[in-house]
């Protein structure tokens, strides 16, 4: 282990922390100290919203909220972009997407050559592991163990790529990667600190429970977003021609399930056959008397526009919750093993996702727009003898790397991009703290037809830019419309908020050289 030097671990980490992180790490020889163990924790789409200690609207999330106890909530944490592999890239390297120049899902494959936190973190004489889903296309590199889902993944007995030997796993998904991150835990080598990242696939879509949870909100009747129907008035043609509405773009089969078994069998072909098929006879008996309820009701429901909508909200809700309640027991499993072999206290865990997500809001379901629900990410963390409470700093997925490198003791390279959150974590309140945060999405033409778009968000304001096929201009005062219905982009009244928020989305655009932006803005 490259041990950290007394005189540089408190300069990196304050005296405060110290004194209680001192006093809980333990100590392998006089003069050399054990570093902070990682356990990063992140979920496929798993939005605030939809965890209770962000929201108590919907569900309850116990062992989530326990690390939000014991730890910090940041109440203003945002992707860069947000979709699942730029998101994932952009975590990594500290970085935004034109730096790492991994732009969408569709076309790109990451550059595992370049310099990533594991990597650096290797440097610094830790053990690394990534378990679960990993969306990035090029093979992990930076991990000295490694076993992923390939591709989304699936929900029921999947296929894993184990350090490059393909397998297929018993059972369900969520309880399979906490299976093999708790076995890497007890098989990794105890002397050296390690980082694990440890990513589940749900709830992505489409959303299929474990067995244990099917049907278990069947009876529950979930509040519904004031912008369940909206008609996106005073909006550009952006939030008009996305292709990602509950009414229009959920599917009868793939997402709802208004599939019988003999349907199924009538065509092999169909996708929900295709991972049914994967699920033991005794799971398969359990959905098929589960989803006749739903099925028998849409039949004899006849049901049209607004009522139509509502109900399948409570359908994909359903489902999407019930794969949330597997995800938190296994985190909660985790947690039990960490504390059960003295590690908790050493190490510092990370609970976030890979985006936000619209349960609804809006009349979608997805991401990708720099509006709230998909911009933001949940984001808590527990640092032994850390601060405790509430974070409201604007953060972004690009701090996590050097938040982990300086917890590690490592040097920051200057390329990084991303803020470390250790001050924050300590407890202090950084003057100089980011005022603003950049977004940048361009999957586009592609599945759902959220057009391309680049913005700025600060603590009261947003301005964002459609470009590429259309070019339109939205702003809006998150503190006066926190639902983003009434885009004042344009209106004589905020003349000096959109040239002041235009000037910031420009310097920013300069600090982090996004050409796709920057040549825009030339010929704008
Ligand atoms: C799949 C889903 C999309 C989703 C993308 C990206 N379609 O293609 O709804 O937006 O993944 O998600 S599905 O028909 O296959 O379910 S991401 O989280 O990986 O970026
Ligand atoms: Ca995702």
């Amino acid at each position: 282990m490259n041990s950290l030097p007394t005189k540089i671990f408190y300069s990196l980490t304050g005296a405060t922390l110290v004194a209680s992180m001192l006093s809980c790490v333990s100590q392998k020889k006089s003069g050399e100290r054990k570093q902070y163990n990682i356990v990063y924790i992140m979920t496929d789409d798993h939005t605030a919203q939809m965890m209770s200690c962000y929201d108590r609207r919907y569900m309850e999330t116990p062992n989530l909220d326990r690390i939000a106890a014991d730890g910090v909530r940041f109440t203003n944490s945002f992707v860069a972009n947000s979709l699942s592999g730029p998101s994932r890239a952009c975590m990594i390297t500290g970085k935004h997407s034109c730096a790492n120049k991994f732009y969408d899902n569709s076309t790109c494959v990451f550059d595992s050559s370049q310099q990533t936190f594991p990597k650096l973190l290797q440097r610094a004489g830790y053990q690394t592991a990534l378990v679960g889903k990993w969306h990035l296309e090029s093979m992990p590199s930076g991990f000295d163990y490694w076993e992923i889902l390939p591709g989304q993944g699936d929900y029921y007995n999947p296929d894993f790529n184990e350090n490059g030997k393909q397998i297929v796993e018993q059972g369900y998904t969520t309880d399979v990667i906490t299976d093999k991150a708790i076995e890497y835990l007890e098989h990794r080598d105890k002397s050296k600190p390690f980082c694990m990242m440890y990513h589940q696939k749900a709830p992505h879509r489409n959303w299929m429970p474990a067995p244990r949870h099917l049907g278990m909100f069947n009876n529950t009747v979930f509040p519904e977003p004031a912008t369940l129907f909206d008609t996106y008035e005073g909006r550009g043609s952006a939030a008009i021609e996305q292709d990602m509405s509950i009414e229009h773009t959920l599917t009868n089969d793939w997402d709802l399930k208004l599939l019988t078994r003999e349907e199924m069998l009538k065509d092999t072909t169909n996708r929900l056959y295709q991972v049914y098929k994967r699920m033991p006879a005794d799971v398969q008996d359990k959905w098929d008397s589960v989803y006749a309820q739903r099925i028998s009701e849409y039949r004899s429901g006849n049901l049209r526009g607004k009522e139509l909508i509502s109900w399948k909200y409570q359908q994909y809700m359903r489902d999407y919750l019930a794969t949330i309640v597997a995800v938190d027991e296994n985190i909660g499993r985790l947690l039990g093993y960490l504390e059960k072999n003295g590690e908790l206290d050493n190490t510092i865990i990370i609970y976030t996702s890979d985006q936000g997500f619209f349960l609804g809001e809006h009349g979608w379901f997805d991401k990708r727009f720099m509006y709230e629900e998909s911009f933001r990410t949940p984001l808590l963390m527990r640092l032994p003898g850390g601060k405790k409470g509430d974070i409201p700093q604007l953060v972004q997925n690009i701090d996590y790397a050097p938040t982990f490198l300086e917890l590690a003791g490592a040097p920051i390279p200057a390329d990084i991009q991303g803020e470390s959150l250790l001050p924050l974590l300590k407890g202090e309140r950084p003057e100089n703290w980011r005022n603003s945060l950049y977004y940048h999405y361009y999957e586009y033409p592609a599945e759902h037809s959220v057009k391309r778009h680049y913005g700025v968000r600060d603590d009261r304001y947003k301005l964002i830019h459609f470009y590429n096929d259309i070019d339109v201009w939205e702003l809006y005062d998150l503190q006066e419309d926190p639902h983003e219905m009434n885009n004042l982009y344009g209106k004589p009244s905020y003349e000096a908020v959109m040239k002041r928020m235009r000037d910031e989305l420009y310097k920013l655009q300069k600090q982090y050289d996004d050409p796709v932006g920057i040549r825009f803005n030339v010929s704008d």
